[in-house]
């Protein structure tokens, strides 16, 4: 019988899309976008109303599996449940015995995962385990540390609100790609005469027509940000009556933006200082003014300080107080869920790894001191940095590796043990938007694939075999979801939505009029004693290009319209392509869809070549998640991605590649 199902979507995507999928018994004859949210107003990405290539498709993990072959290799013989299961418990509590529970690292991210799938049942196994922990760093940390800090995380502008802005600037974000809603109201909003200003390295979609484009080096919005602050306060545009009410640190900041006059941060970031200083006269003259801060910015070694002195302006200039003025950054805290309540198990002050250095702490072998890694909910061969080193990491004869997944990742050919894990159309789940302010909670639309299980399934398995089971755990999906709920600080009429089998979704208030900073004392702090504690003293200080001789090119990886991070990898089998300016192509003698060397100290892709006018000089792209077969050697942007750390959050450092290419042999 075919009839028509509510869904979400839970990928790593700011719009959490509300779903109507349309099944004929288990078969999903198409997915689309429900008319009942309006930020999804009836329209999908590709991605997802093609889902079932994914669900269906050939890598599909269709049982559990163990390696039969040298490791690596991707030989796998297929075994029931209760193999599969026994043989990981027996060998998660042998490491624990002879190593200690620290030995363990569950290697996770869960970027496209709701409340139900990540930090619940597993981070009780793993917390009864005494595991290590680990710091999700991959993305967002800084974003994450500047915004508390700043802001406690204030909920920014409502993305439908972007229609009312006179002004939008884009920075470091690329929602053509990565979160198309916001491109509708940005259309509203400039049909009625609002500006565009986008400040990115390429000529993104929307940097095409915008009426100012920062082509800056990546890694130097800092100086960029500061010198627009500077300006401001240099030219009586700060609005001083709103700082004096509303933020501390203002001397202090503005004692750190002075160094960097618009000659000055322009020269730096390689751009006109006539149209730096016409970006920051723009943003002065108009009102409202909304800044869409992207991730973008934050993946270079001035990631944090960047972040932060973007989410200052605003409060510099005055802009907030009206609809459409301020910021947006993340809109996780609008309506927050996460409550440790689920976990059902205090957090043990076990030690710590940051998931950027996963590849240096597993070929560290005995001094690294893990003997068995457990991935589920993130692909870490394709999408964490000095992906060489990790792949080393793998191939380690003394570790046990499990990989838990849906279908048949790079990194699952690495593994002692494969599980085949549900998708979102066929388990339970409760998920919070980052972009759209929504939680919807939503149930199987079809049956699990074959043997696929849901992450709860496993892990409370996982717990019982490995005697780690308690009274009273809620295991069940909706005993989850009910302890989410009550540990949540959800309004009572989103939870009535919830219990109705409704969205919940808040139309999002205006800064400054309904929502203040979260903050202990509902300020802004300009120059936060911890992040400035953390960042050694030196918040907004700049660190230098990394560039050498050897390797002038800087190389960024930003995200692509048919991927979600690796997600989806699998069904593009054409090859990648570097992106290159003609002029740094003409430098090297190549020829559009040449075969180059892109290569650094830390390893080597070899690809084809793309002249592309929209890149500027002196940086190259690589997509983001790319696989192995994307390219000639299975080496991705990652292979060359450094593992250092941003000034904040401990966070990735991806765009601080710095690399040379020259014509492959
Ligand atoms: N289709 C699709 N959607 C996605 C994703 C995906 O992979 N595919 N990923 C999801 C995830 S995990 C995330 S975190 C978000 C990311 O969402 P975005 O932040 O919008 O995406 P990115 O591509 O990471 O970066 C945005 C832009 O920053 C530019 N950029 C790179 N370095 C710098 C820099 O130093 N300064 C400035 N100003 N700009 C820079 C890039 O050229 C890119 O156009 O998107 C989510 N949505
Ligand atoms: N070079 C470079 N690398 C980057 C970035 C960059 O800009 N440049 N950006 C980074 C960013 S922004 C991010 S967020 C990270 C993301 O990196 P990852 O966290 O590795 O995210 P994905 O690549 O989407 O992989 C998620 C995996 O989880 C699986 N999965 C999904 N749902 C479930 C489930 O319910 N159960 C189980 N068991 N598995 C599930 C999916 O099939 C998929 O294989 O990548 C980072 N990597
Ligand atoms: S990936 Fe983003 S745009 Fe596509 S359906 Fe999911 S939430 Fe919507
Ligand atoms: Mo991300």
């Amino acid at each position: 019988m075919v009839e028509v199902r509510p869904s979400a979507c839970p990928l790593d995507c700011p719009d959490a899309c509300s779903l109507a999928v349309t099944i004929d018994g288990d078969r999903v004859i198409s997915i689309d976008g429900d008319r009942r949210n309006p930020l999804t107003a009836g329209f999908i990405c590709a991605k997802v109303r093609n889902f079932d290539r994914h669900a269906r498709g050939e890598s599909r993990l269709d049982a559990p599996r163990v390696r039969i072959g040298p490791k690596g290799l991707g030989q796998f013989a297929t075994v029931s449940w209760e193999v599969a299961l026994e043989l990981v418990a027996s060998r998660l509590r042998a490491v624990a015995d002879a190593h200690g529970g620290e030995a363990i690292l569950p290697l996770c991210y869960g970027g496209s995962n709701g409340s139900l799938t990540q930090d619940a049942v597993d981070a009780r196994l793993f917390r009864r385990l005494g595991a290590s922990r680990l710091a999700r760093t991959v993305c967002a940390a800084p974003t994450g540390s500047a915004a508390m800090g700043l802001y406690g995380k204030m909920p920014g502008i409502a993305l439908p609100d972007y229609e009312h802005a006179a002004l939008c600037v884009l920075w470091g974000c690329n929602p053509s790609a990565s979160g198309i809603h916001l491109v509708p109201p940005l259309a509203r909003a400039r049909a009625r005469g609002a500006k565009l200003v986008v400040v990115d390295p390429r000529r993104t979609p929307l940097a095409k027509s915008a009426d100012l484009h920062l082509a800056i080096r990546p890694g130097t919005d800092l100086p960029v940000a500061l010198a627009i602050a500077r300006w401001l306060f240099d030219n009586g545009r700060a609005d001083l009556e709103f700082l004096a009410a509303h933020a501390t640190g203002v001397e202090a900041f503005r004692e750190r933006a002075w160094p960097w006059t618009i000659e000055r941060a322009a020269a730096v970031a390689e751009i006109d200082p006539a149209l730096l200083e016409r970006a920051a006269a723009m943003y002065a003259d108009a009102s409202p003014a909304a800044i869409r801060c992207g991730w973008g910015p934050e993946r270079n070694r001035n990631g944090g300080s960047a972040i932060a002195a973007v989410l200052a302006l605003p409060a510099v200039a005055g802009k907030f107080g009206v609809r459409g003025g301020g910021y947006t950054m993340s809109n996780g805290r609008a309506l927050a869920l996460g409550d440790d309540a689920v976990i059902a198990e205090p957090e043990v002050a076990t030690r710590e790894i940051n998931m950027n250095q996963v590849g240096r702490v597993l070929t560290a072998g005995r001094a690294g001191g893990v003997f068995a890694l457990f991935v589920y909910n993130c692909n870490p061969l394709a999408t964490l940095p000095d992906q060489n080193a990790v792949r080393r990491g793998l191939l380690r004869p003394d570790l046990f590796t499990i990989v838990f997944d849906q279908v048949m990742t790079d990194t699952a050919r690495y593994a002692d043990v494969i599980l085949p894990a549900t998708t979102f159309l066929e388990h339970d789940e409760l998920r919070s938007g980052y972009g759209a302010m929504a939680v919807q909670r939503t149930r199987p639309v079809v049956a699990p694939y074959r043997q696929a299980r849901p992450n709860y399934a496993v892990f409370a398995e996982l717990c019982a075999r490995l005697g780690l089971a308690r009274p009273g755990d809620p295991i069940d999906a909706d005993a989850l979801a009910d302890a989410v709920l009550a540990g949540s600080a959800l309004p009572e009429a989103a939870l009535r939505d919830l219990a109705a089998g409704d969205i919940a979704a808040s139309a999002g208030g205006i800064q400054f009029v309904d929502e203040l900073p979260r903050t202990a004392d509902r300020r802004i702090h300009l120059v936060p004693p911890s992040l400035d504690a953390e960042a050694g003293g030196r918040l907004y200080h700049y660190r230098e290009d990394p560039e050498t001789a050897a390797h002038p090119l800087a190389l960024i990886s930003p995200a692509v319209a048919r991927q979600v991070s690796s997600t989806f990898g699998q069904l593009d089998r054409r090859p990648a392509a570097l992106h290159m300016h003609p002029d740094d192509a003409a430098a090297r003698g190549l020829a559009d869809g040449d075969r180059v060397r892109v290569f650094n100290d830390l390893g080597e892709v070899v690809c084809r070549v793309a002249i592309d006018r929209d890149m500027r000089r002196r940086v190259v792209g690589l997509a983001k998640g790319l696989w192995s077969h994307h390219t000639e050697n299975g080496a991705s942007a990652n292979a060359l991605c450094p593992d250092a750390l941003a000034d904040l959050g401990g966070g990735a450092t991806f765009n601080d590649a710095r690399v040379q290419v020259e014509a492959a042999r």
